[in-house]
């Protein structure tokens, strides 16, 4: 059952209630591998339901718009503060309903229309908002996009700083969605430097490995830094604004009332409460484990002949070429999804097939990490997934429903935040 229970829900909205229900054991029996997920505590899933939903806010602490903001202004400069000890930064904003508005607060506060941005290219591993062409940034500025070599799969920086010499963007994007290595800050740093460049650290992915010491942290290189709080942060859906105090009153502004209208404080308290758990030593440790699990996943994937983009990973994530196991990304997550493995399929870079029917898979372990899964799991995780795929190819729904079965019993032994078998 779900924890916190929701007896009133279940009274009042049995239908609703059912789906919510069926939702927490679905992400019990799963193994949730979708990079961009986890599972957050039960004090976070607390906070995020309180009456905090019912209040209006617009404005910052101490310039509001509306009345009643005596415990509001509170709470949300508890979040700042906690923001800015944990990663060390001279200023926040939680007010970012997500990560893409996060990054449009960002052109809005250094950029015109028709301004170039150079970001890293979608299928390369890049993210949306960092001017991809059926997103707004990619409308209404004018994009330049950095990819990564065909050879290393890993950006070379050498092609990033020949690219911004020659079109003198104002901001550089760095940061992704689909990038399974170390990002280096420093080296972007100097390219933006040079070039004059607003330089913009995309954290989103890799925001609870930088909290924990598992990656090096953007502070002292990137001007400003974006990050939802939802991934290995363990937050919930919510986004931040880290500036250096040169920047914090643009990207304020850019936030609000630029972009949006008041802000979700019943989501800004789960975040004052994820950012108190991140700066624990339990969650250090958590974050290391996060980068041993999916080294071991990746070691165990390779040996089962699967080809991994840039040869592995030194994060949390790992993209997967399935064209040696002859079978396209799509059907692939969806016969491992029926096994219980729940990851998307993604592009690779390069990759030959549509967007929507790519030849890749993207996985990552902060979810099962969560759970308590160790390197020790990682083999067997790897096997599923091998089994799982050539099974597809078969149409071995029988294989594919063992898988689903061991699945379920192993994770029976890992308990998960916000949810107790009844
Ligand atoms: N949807 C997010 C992810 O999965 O990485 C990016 O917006």
């Amino acid at each position: 059952m779900h924890v916190p229970p929701i007896p009133h829900l279940t009274a009042e909205d049995p239908e609703l209630a059912t789906l919510v229900e069926a939702e927490a054991t679905r992400q019990h029996d799963k193994l949730r591998m979708i990079a961009s997920e986890n599972y957050v505590s039960e004090a976070v899933l607390e906070a995020s339901s309180t009456v905090l939903t019912n209040k209006y806010s617009e404005g910052y602490a101490g310039k509001r718009y509306y009345e009643g903001q005596q415990l509001i202004d509170p709470i949300e400069t508890l979040a700042i503060e906690r923001a800015k000890s944990l990663f060390g930064v001279e200023h926040a904003n939680v007010q970012p309903y997500s990560g893409s508005p996060a990054n449009l607060a960002v052109y809005l506060a250094f950029l015109q229309p028709g301004d170039t941005v150079m970001g890293m290219s979608l299928p390369m591993g890049g993210h949306l908002t960092h001017g991809w062409s059926v997103s707004a940034t990619g409308k209404w500025f004018n994009p330049v996009r950095y990819a990564v070599n065909r050879e290393s799969g890993r950006i070379d920086l050498d092609e990033v700083r020949d690219l911004a010499r020659a079109e003198r963007p104002k901001v550089i994007f760095c940061g992704g969605t689909a990038v399974p290595r170390t990002i280096d800050f420093p080296g972007f740093a100097e390219i933006a430097r040079e070039v004059g460049a607003v330089l913009v650290a995309d954290i989103a992915h890799i925001a609870g490995l930088i909290a924990g010491g598992a990656h090096p942290s953007p502070v002292g290189h990137a001007d400003v830094i974006t990050t939802t709080t939802h991934k290995t942060l363990r937050g919930p859906r919510g986004a931040m604004i880290m500036t250096t105090a040169a920047h914090a009153s643009a990207i304020d502004k850019a936030v609000f009332p630029g972009l949006q209208g008041g802000p979700h404080n019943h989501t800004t308290a789960a975040i004052a409460v994820a950012l108190r758990e991140a700066s624990t030593e339990e969650f250090g440790r958590y974050a290391h484990q996060i980068v041993a699990n999916a080294a071991a996943l990746a070691a165990a994937m390779t040996e089962r002949g699967f080809t991994l983009i840039s040869g592995g990973t030194d994060n949390h994530l790992i993209l997967a070429d399935l064209t040696g196991k002859g079978i396209a990304g799509k059907p692939a997550a969806q016969a491992l999804d029926r096994a219980g493995i729940e990851l998307n399929y993604n592009t690779v870079p390069y990759d030959v097939r549509k967007p929507f029917d790519p030849s890749g898979i993207r996985l990552g372990t902060a979810a099962l990490t969560t759970r308590g899964l160790t390197e020790q799991h990682m083999p067997q995780v790897a096997a599923w997934m091998d089994e799982a795929v050539t099974a597809a190819l078969k149409d071995d729904e029988a294989t594919i429903d063992r898988i689903a079965g061991e699945v379920q019993d192993l994770l029976a032994g890992f308990p998960m935040p916000g949810y107790r078998a009844a």
